[in-house]
């Protein structure tokens, strides 16, 4: 019989991740930059909420956007003329802080007062890969079902603001929205979920504030 050696493959890669995110951290807090880290799933609204708050939000807005392959993103953001740098995980389905740092590097730091980065649309894989950011948001939409909470717990018990986005199609692909929120408060009663229709306009402000009051609660 041949020897069985157990290796912590996992343990090793999230620790060393967490050794980049912390150091991130310190380089936002040095340059006075607001991480936001955008996870969720596949075409749940991520760009087009990350679009609407660069439309409307007070404040210097730069952008990390990571595609698996592509600069789809990079492309969205780029019309508004801000700081923006795309970044390809190739086949992998999850940012993680080694390639997000050297996107902070080539960043303007001291030109920006919130750095967003939109991770690879998944719900699994992005669970255990801090990105040095000092919030995260995770976008859902209705159109993956009001199962989907139940489905995935990690990604909501690690996230600091919810957003159920696209509640304009929620009755055409029947989607209970109440019982998405109950969802998300049982894994995480403390977080703060924001329904929203970006399509129509509905909530956005609600994020704007919640944005902008965690920032403040992480200053004080
Ligand atoms: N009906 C409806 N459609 C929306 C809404 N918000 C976004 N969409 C549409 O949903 C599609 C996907 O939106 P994106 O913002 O690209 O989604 P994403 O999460 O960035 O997608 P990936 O980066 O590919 O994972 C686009 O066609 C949007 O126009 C909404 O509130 N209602
Ligand atoms: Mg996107």
């Amino acid at each position: 019989m041949h020897k069985v050696a157990d290796i912590d493959v996992q343990h090793n890669i999230t620790k060393a991740n967490k050794k980049i995110a912390d150091r991130i951290t310190k380089k936002f807090d040095e340059s006075n930059i607001f991480g936001v880290d955008f996870v969720g799933a596949i075409g749940s609204g991520k760009t087009s909420l990350i679009e609407d708050l660069i439309e409307n939000m007070e404040g210097k807005i730069g952008v990390i956007a990571g595609d698996v392959i592509s600069k789809f993103d990079a492309n969205r953001f780029e019309k508004f003329n801000i700081p923006v740098v795309g970044l390809n995980t190739g086949k992998e389905c999850h940012l993680d802080a080694h390639l997000v740092e050297h996107a902070v590097n080539d960043m303007p730091l001291d030109k920006i007062d919130y750095l967003f980065i939109e991770n690879v649309g998944n719900l699994i894989c992005p669970v255990d890969f801090d990105l040095g950011s000092h919030m995260r948001v995770v976008v859902i939409s209705v159109s993956e079902g009001d199962d989907t909470v139940e489905k995935h717990p990690l990604i909501f018990q690690s996230a600091d603001l919810v957003i159920i986005n696209k509640i304009d199609i929620a009755d055409a692909v029947g989607a209970d929205t109440e019982k998405m929120v109950k969802d998300v408060k049982t894994l995480n009663p403390n977080v703060e979920v924001i329904k929203t229709s970006l399509k129509k306009e509905i909530g956005l402000n609600n994020i704007i504030h919640a944005i902008e009051n965690f920032k403040k609660d992480k200053q004080n």
